[in-house]
């Protein structure tokens, strides 16, 4: 327990305000390098990564490896599929708290078992680790059918592979004519050379894999955000101007950064919405005011906490 704990205590002080537990996560307060984050913003989502492969190529191993810091000599097999549920933690700009719970399902690596279950092992997973075992060159050549079959379910999900058992490599490297497979056959794919045994490299795949994951969703809430921002801006702004409501020239000052036609579509939206009502003045002119509705959907914004779950 206490060895986990200080393990904990490493991830946490090696990441800079990146905390991984099992379970309930342990801290509340957040430290960066540079000191105590005063948190301005909490983004919470749910994750869900597989690990695929062939038998024993070590994805339970690995698996035990990330969560919990032990390893085991001793072969079991995994029957069917298991769980680890993780707490994420994690400060990005703008002191944005991103906790996000992370599903990781192990598969036993067994052909007649994924094609029997695919559909409800890789349904709505966000990535996956592809694993092979450096000593066993066939593993590798067996991660495109792995591959296909999750993409077959979950849709072009990102994904990294792991070449694992790297302590037992003859030249501590694969072997080249290997390598030059792996390039050609998945150019773009980041690959990491692991030991379950050793702790070699496993913290750097998940942690990619995780952070990657984790940065798609906020770069599209960040859009979804944005669009959000205008039109609130544009009742506030109606509210403001009252009965005199804004002129065409009045929104083109006030929105300069803005372009034309995305702005054009969020007064057009919040027409259709009912939140203001777009009165024409002439051919190419209008002016705008806020509704009751418009009101009290500018009141309830303002009054949302700062705590939002992101769709994924
Ligand atoms: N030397 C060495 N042995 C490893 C490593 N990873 C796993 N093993 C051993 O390889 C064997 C298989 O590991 P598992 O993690 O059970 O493999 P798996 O891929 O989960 O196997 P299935 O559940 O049957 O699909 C075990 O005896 C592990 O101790 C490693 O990095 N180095
Ligand atoms: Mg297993």
């Amino acid at each position: 327990m206490l060895e986990r704990e200080g393990y904990l205590r490493a991830l946490l002080e090696s990441y800079g305000g990146v905390a991984f537990t099992s379970g309930e996560s342990r801290s509340n307060r957040l430290r960066r390098k540079d000191g105590l984050v005063m948190v301005e913003r909490i983004s919470r989502m749910k994750l869900k990564i597989c690990l695929v492969g062939e038998r024993a190529v070590g994805k339970t191993s690995l698996l035990s490896r990330y969560v919990f810091n032990t390893f085991d000599v001793v072969y079991k097999g995994t029957l069917g599929s298991k769980m680890s549920l993780l707490s994420f933690k994690q400060i990005v700009a703008g002191n944005e708290l991103v906790e996000a719970q992370v599903a990781l399902f192990d598969l036993m690596g067994e052909r007649a078992i994924r094609d029997s279950f695919r559909d409800v092992v890789f349904w709505g997973a966000h990535g996956f680790l592809a694993v092979a075992d450096v000593t066993r060159s066939h593993t590798l050549q067996c991660l495109p059918e792995w591959v296909d079959c999750v993409h077959s379910v979950a849709g072009e999900i990102p994904f990294g592979i792991l070449i694992n058992k790297i302590d037992q490599a003859p030249s501590g490297n694969v072997d080249p004519k290997d390598a030059k497979w792996l390039q050609s056959t998945f150019p773009d794919v980041p690959y990491y050379l692991t030991s379950a045994k050793t702790n070699e490299g496993v913290e750097a795949a998940f942690d990619s894999l995780i952070e990657g994951i984790v940065a798609s969703v906020l770069a599209k809430s960040m859009t979804r955000r944005e669009t959000k921002l205008i039109s609130e801006r544009l009742l506030d702004f109606a509210r403001r101007r009252g009965n005199c409501g804004v002129t065409k020239n009045d929104l083109l000052k006030a929105f300069k950064v803005t372009d034309i036609s995305s702005l054009m579509k969020e007064v057009e939206d919040l027409n259709r919405l009912g939140l203001i009502i777009l009165e024409p003045t002439g051919p190419a002119s209008f002016v705008i005011r806020l509704t009751d509705k418009g009101e009290k959907e500018l009141e309830s914004i303002e009054r949302t906490e700062r705590i939002v779950e992101e769709p994924v």
